[in-house]
Formats: structure tokens, sequence, C-alpha cells
């Protein structure tokens, strides 16, 4: 029957363990997940900065409302506070960019007041809403959101800024922050490589965005503990899907799929579920599926941005910031030429770290900051001993606060790039894509029109969400869709369950 189809789920990310979860509740019960580490959760996971539980991966439940599959699965499983499950903070609905409380710092050492940095603030942020708005509309003046930002920031200051020139310096510095801070958002090198007439397709969910108190890690363990025994198959990377291929089982089956791992450890699937990151997907694109994927797909694949975030974890006895301070900037004041980039990666790279959030509530972390650091500045840091990046920090943090003795106490960064399974942290719609991209990349193979039998090769994972990528909850969404996209398949329109093949 159906129901005994051999279904392999590739990668035990949030995608993959939603796929199985979705699956057996459909009532197919050879449901099986291979993941290449020790470990599930891919991208979400959680780890230790001393005492200190911290997120290497996803942060936030981004628009924490009733509508966020993510939401609901953390309050039934009531790994969220109290206040982060209350009906005020579902309602607040601040567009993808929380308001935090911030403080500036500048590279002469001085503390910014708030009567400067609000309305640039402002600024930037009516020129990012207005790059969102060129989706649908089509008829983008400019390629990419960087680009257009910059033309407008360029274009406007003289008449919004109607100030003294040596104001007006400071401000477009504050702007390349700002830029700066974006790219980790959009986990991208540049804006410049972001679509301008994608930009608006991501979505956001109202809902004040808000973290796990025990861990993102918890809402894995929860979502693991609900599947059988043993359906998780760790330690096996995956080298090759061969496809549209015929292989005899004992009983005289016959599956399209065969799936070999690094080890030399095959198994015949009737069909399988990719969800490694898009970025893993590009560098082993030629050689992860035998034949290869059909060159629409391999095209979007390689044109789609993947990008590299990362987070710098730093503990002080003291913080250097105040109280109600929940985000901390960093401007370069020679900086004045709008540029998101530095032009010598190796002896600048630190340039590129100019935001720390605060991690709250101070009682349980004591004075903690992540530093974010986005691109090839962040992919360079990858490659240095932990000592050197604390030592480029430390003469940071004393130039910026002025302070000639400042000095973490800890440092733990997170190294995305070089963790071979992900290559990267997560997708964004790069400069000459669109949705069509995400929709090559999330189409399930043989292509329709086929003879062979269909369904063999499915995708899910955050890269192939058209609204949410880049996201937890888009990526466990697509790994319903593609659950769903099976058992549907074997389920004709009278709703009674039984074989198509
Ligand atoms: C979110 C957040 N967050 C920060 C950082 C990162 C990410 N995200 P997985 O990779 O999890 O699973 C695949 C598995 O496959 C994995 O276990 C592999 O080992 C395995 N695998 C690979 N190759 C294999 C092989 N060959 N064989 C077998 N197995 C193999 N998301 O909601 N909130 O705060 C952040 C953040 C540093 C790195 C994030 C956040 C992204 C999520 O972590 C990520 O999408 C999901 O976990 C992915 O799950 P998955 O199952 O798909 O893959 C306007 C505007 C526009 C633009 N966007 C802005 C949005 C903001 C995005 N923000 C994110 C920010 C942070 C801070």
């Amino acid at each position: 029957s159906a129901r005994d189809s051999q279904i392999f789920i590739i990668g035990c990310g949030i995608s993959g363990i939603g796929a199985a979860q979705k699956l057996l509740k459909h009532g197919f019960h050879n449901v099986h997940i291979i993941e290449a580490t020790a470990r599930s959760g891919g991208r979400i996971r959680t780890g230790r900065l001393g005492d200190n539980i911290i997120e290497i991966g996803a942060n936030w439940i981004h628009g924490p409302s009733k509508e966020n599959p993510v939401f609901r699965l953390a309050c039934d499983y009531q790994l969220l506070d109290k206040e982060s499950m209350s009906e005020e903070n579902q309602a607040i609905d601040v567009g993808g960019h929380p308001l935090f409380v911030p403080n500036w710092f500048t590279s002469s050492g001085r503390k910014l007041g708030l009567e400067t940095m609000g309305p640039v603030v402002e600024f930037f942020m009516k020129l990012l809403e207005r790059s969102q708005q060129f989706h649908d509309s089509g008829g983008e003046p400019l390629p990419s959101v960087g680009e257009f930002v910059k033309a407008e920031a360029e274009r406007l200051a003289p008449e919004e800024w109607k100030e003294g020139q040596a104001n007006t310096a400071v401000k477009l510095a504050m702007i390349n922050t700002l830029l700066k801070l974006e790219c980790c958002v959009s986990g991208t090198h540049t804006m410049d490589d972001v679509a301008l007439g994608a930009f608006g397709m991501y979505k956001t969910l109202p809902g004040l965005d808000c973290t796990f108190p025990g861990g993102y890690e918890g809402l894995i363990d929860h979502m693991i503990k609900e599947l059988p025994k043993d359906i998780v198959l760790y330690n096996k990377p995956v080298k090759c899907i061969h496809w549209n291929y015929t292989k005899s089982g004992p009983s005289g089956t016959s599956f399209p799929v065969t799936i070999e791992c690094v080890n030399g450890e095959t198994f015949a699937a009737d069909h399988v579920i990719v969800t490694v990151p898009l970025g893993y997907l590009k560098k082993h694109q030629s050689t992860f599926l035998s034949p290869p994927l059909p060159l629409h797909k391999m095209h979007s694949i390689q044109r789609m941005g993947f990008g590299t975030n990362n987070k710098i974890f730093l503990e002080f006895e003291q913080p250097f910031w105040d109280e109600d301070c929940e985000l901390i900037y960093f401007v370069w004041e020679d900086e004045t030429h709008l540029a998101d980039v530095v032009p010598d990666v190796k002896m600048s790279w630190i340039r590129k770290l100019v935001s720390f959030t605060v991690l709250k509530p101070t009682e349980r972390y004591g004075h903690v900051l992540c530093g974010w650091i986005a691109g090839r500045e962040s992919e360079y840091m990858e490659t240095l001993s932990e000592h050197e990046v604390l030592h480029s920090v430390t003469q940071l943090l004393r130039r910026f606060t002025g302070n000639p003795t400042i000095t973490p106490r800890k440092l733990l960064r997170s190294q995305w790039f070089h963790e071979p399974y992900s290559c990267g942290s997560y997708t964004y719609v790069a400069k000459g894509c669109s949705g069509y991209d995400i929709d090559n990349l999330a189409e399930p193979l043989p292509l329709k029109g086929s003879n062979s039998k269909s369904l063999q090769v499915l995708f899910a994972g955050e890269a192939t969400h058209r609204s949410f990528f880049s996201t937890v909850h888009g990526a466990l969404l697509s790994g319903w869709r593609e659950a769903e996209r099976l058992a549907s398949h074997y389920t004709p329109a009278s709703g009674s369950f039984s074989s198509k093949l």
C-alpha cells in the first residue's frame, strides 16, 4: 500500500523534522531522516558561554503571533515566557525591524546623542520601506537595494539634513553603519547584491520578536521526542542521490531512487525529500544528484544568494552601555563615502563589525553582547584564531568607548561559512533573481510530463519558501508543504487513501 512507501528525508534541521512529523500524521510509516552530523537542529543550535545559554544559529521567532507555526509550537511546548505569549506582544507590528533602544559610539571615542541619530535612523528606515515597494509593481529604478538606498540617500540628504558639512559627514557614516547591519539581516556581503525588485517578497508577521529562555534547541528536542525512536540516522553524510533508476528490492519491489552515503552505505527509496542548505547545494550541485539537476534548477541554485552572518559573543565584567540599551552601533567617522564593504578584507575586516545586541534580561545573562558580522569580512574572521579575533575586537572596543583598559572576559564566535553542512548562514534573493528562482528550487523531480515514477526527489528547506526564506518558520512550513505534496499524491480527490502509481 502507499503507506508502505520508503521515504527518506535528507537533513535533520527543522524542515526535515517538520516533513517527518507531517508524513507520520498522514499514515506513512517507512520514514527516515538521514543526517550528516551527530546532532539534529541544523542551523538551530544552542551553545554555552560560561553559565549562559547562547544561540549560535537562529535567535528569534520572527513575528511571534498565531499565524507563525514556530510560535504555535513553542506555545504548545511551553517554551516561552509569559510576556512573549501575551496578546499585546502578538499584536505589535514593526514590519520586521524591531525598534531596539540604541547607543551610538564613534571611532573617536564619542557617544552620540539622541538628537543626531534619531532622524538618521528614521530616514534610513523610510528608504528601506521604499525598497520593499517595488515588489509586484515592476519597474524598479535600480537592480539592488544597496544601489537604490545609496542613490536616494545622496539625492535626499541635502534636503533632509540642512546643516553644516561636518554633521552631514557623520550622518553619512551612520548610514554606512545601518547598511552594514542590514547586510547581517539579509545575510549578504553587500546590499548591492540584494535584488530590489524582490525585497518586498519577504513577508513579516505581526508580533514582537522573542527568544527562547531555555534555548531554541528546546523546540527541536520536543519535536524529535514526538517522532518514533531511531527515525534519525546520524553521522551519515549523503554523497549522491541516484534517481530515475530501478533497483530490485528483496520481494521484487523496485525503487526509483538510491541514496549513496559517503561511508558507502546505500538506501533504496520511493521518495527523497532534500532539505540540505542552499549553500551546500551550491557547492555540491554537480555531484549531489545523478543524473544531475535540470539546467533551469541549476541556474537558480547558482544565482540565488546564500551569504554569511556570524555572531561574536562577548562577556564583560561591567557594561559600557546604558541600562536600557538594547542595541549598540559603532560609526567609523572617516567612512563618509557611502559603502557597506571594506576596501581591504584582511587589513580592515573589523570595520564590518558595527552592531551588537545586548542579551536581556541582565539578571539572567550578566553583561553579554552579541556582535553581528556579515559577508566576506565575516568569512575571513572565521579563518582567524579565537585569540586573534579577541585581540582585534578588544582594540575596536577600546577605540570606540575611549576606554583603553576595557577587556572582554570571554569570547565565542560562530563559523557558519566553514560548517561543511551549511556553507553559510541563510538565503537572500540576489540581484537578478525573483520568486521564480525560489519556485525552481522547490520544484520536485522528475518534472511534470515525464513518464517516470513521479515525485522521486522533493525539495524543502528555508531557501524554498517564497515569502519566509531565511527563517525558521519558513523552513518548517516548507517541510510541511513537501509532506503534504506526497500525501495528496497518494490521496485521490475522493479523499480515500490509495496509491496512484
Ligand atoms: C529565524 C532568527 N537567525 C542566525 C544565524 C543563522 C541562521 N536564521 P538546516 O540547515 O537547519 O538543516 C539542514 C540539515 O541538513 C542540517 O542538519 C545539515 O547537517 C544536514 N545536511 C547538510 N548536508 C547534508 C548531507 N550531505 N547529508 C546529510 N545531511 C546533510 N531564523 O527564524 N530567526 O533569528 C534567525 C539566524 C547565524 C545561521 C538564522 C534565523 C535562519 C534559520 O536558522 C534557518 O532558516 C533554519 O534553521 C533552516 O532550517 P532548514 O531545515 O532549512 O536547514 C526585508 C527583508 C529581508 C530579508 N530577510 C530578513 C529576515 C531575517 C532573517 N534572519 C535571521 C537572523 C537570525 C539572526
